[in-house]
């Protein structure tokens, strides 16, 4: 009895660096932390994580929390199968609750070109055991009764594709309980620790250069999302990456009258009901490149008034807050896992919009790269070669919203 009223620590940051790790990963967000959990499970404990803001600062606290694996290439559709499979078991792995709630998710149609691209992703999706079928307008009322599924709008609806096993999960937990299991397996956490510069010496990086000291390592690893065609620049590594800002808000809670994600290409739009009952919205993603985290008011006029479409009932919620990401998007936009040319220095980069719903996946599979020196086959379509041989992994049409 007295266990369970225990008082448990979640973590302690660690003050000082050590002269060497056998592996520093850059970036304190949910791909960092969920790599460092799975590199404790293969005994490699010896790892610092420097994240230039506080723990799940960047992409990890600014995502709108959605979890699928409903993509159009079958190496996208098995990859995001074992990230959500792996989300499934986490709250247990992790012993903390991460409000997983698997409550389904529904891509709208509103074209015959969508119809056409949807019917093939439930092909693909079937294909590799991935519960995703393409549903008509009945059932889609049936799953959002509260949504506006009449004709006489701008983007009627023609069916959508429904897949079960989507939902949302508390982000911030995710990140907490990452970092709770990686601090207790003896990793260090130092937040607020940027790094400035990699130094190089032929095919290898020698150290890392932080305000707080250089470092040697082991083995690098880029986690750093929205910054890692920075920090690979630091390495001399090119990444074909271009950064822009995917934008979203939040209203006031209100009575919970929508059970299942809802998103539409078209639209630009992707919706969900928290499990406090606050609507969270997304849109697009801008198509200048920037770094700069600002929200527009071309955002929040286009997201409110396609919102409004589907859910007029929302007409007088007012909106607690907005927040811009960052999203390092690749030319296929699949993402760029594993080696580079420099022999200790790895990356997880490319993720453009959906890269949350990765964490646990990449740190598995990274974390096996880093023990074993081998490539899982599950992340070997994704390397950054591909790009030298014609071998690109076209997600375009998966995207949750056009790009
Ligand atoms: O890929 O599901 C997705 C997504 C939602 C918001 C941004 N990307």
């Amino acid at each position: 009895m007295r266990d369970l009223f225990r008082k448990r620590r979640m973590w302690k940051f660690s003050s000082e660096l050590k002269k060497r790790y056998d592996v520093v990963i850059v970036g304190g967000g949910a791909h960092g932390l969920a790599t460092a959990h799975y590199l404790a499970k293969h005994g490699v404990t010896d790892v610092a994580i420097l994240e230039k803001g506080y723990i799940g600062s960047g992409a990890a606290g600014r995502n709108t929390t959605i979890l699928r694996s409903n993509y159009k290439t079958p190496e996208g559709a098995r990859f995001y199968d074992a990230s959500v499979k792996l989300y499934e078991g986490l709250a247990t792995e992790l012993d903390f609750n991460l409000l997983f709630s698997q409550c389904g998710h529904l891509t709208l149609a509103h074209t015959d070109r969508a119809m056409f691209v949807m019917a093939n992703r439930a092909e693909v999706n079937r294909l590799e055991g991935i519960d995703s079928r393409l549903i008509g307008p009945d059932e889609v009322q049936e799953l959002a009764p509260s949504m506006y599924v009449g004709s006489d709008t701008t983007y009627p609806i023609m069916g959508a594709l429904y897949h079960p096993p989507g939902g949302i999960i508390r982000h911030d937990a995710v990140v907490w309980g990452f970092a709770r299991s990686a601090w207790e397996a003896g990793v260090e956490l130092h937040p607020y620790t940027e790094v400035t510069g990699l130094r190089r010496e032929g095919d290898r990086i020698t150290g890392v250069e932080t305000a707080q000291g250089t470092v040697e390592a082991g083995t690098i690893l880029n986690c750093t999302a929205g910054w890692s065609s920075l920090l690979c620049d630091m390495a001399g590594v090119q990444l074909p990456i271009t950064t822009h800002i995917l934008q979203a808000c939040v209203t006031e809670p209100v009575k919970r009258f929508l059970d299942v994600v809802v998103v539409s290409s078209q639209m630009h739009v992707y919706i969900s009901q928290s499990d406090r009952g606050e609507f969270v919205m997304g849109s697009e993603i801008e198509p200048w490149t920037t770094y700069r985290m600002q929200n527009t008011l071309n955002f929040l006029q286009d997201l409110t008034r396609h919102t409004l479409e589907l859910f007029p009932q929302l007409e007088r919620a007012r909106l607690l807050r907005a927040w811009a990401g960052l999203c390092d998007l690749s030319p296929d936009y699949s993402p760029i896992l594993g080696r580079t040319e420099v022999e200790n220095f790895h990356v997880s980069a490319g993720w453009g919009t959906y890269g949350f719903k990765a964490a646990p996946i990449v740190g598995k599979t990274l974390a096996e790269l880093v023990a074993t020196g081998r490539t899982p086959d599950l992340i070997a379509p994704f390397a950054l070669e591909r790009f030298y041989e014609d071998r690109l992994v076209s997600e375009l049409a998966a995207a949750a919203v056009s790009h």
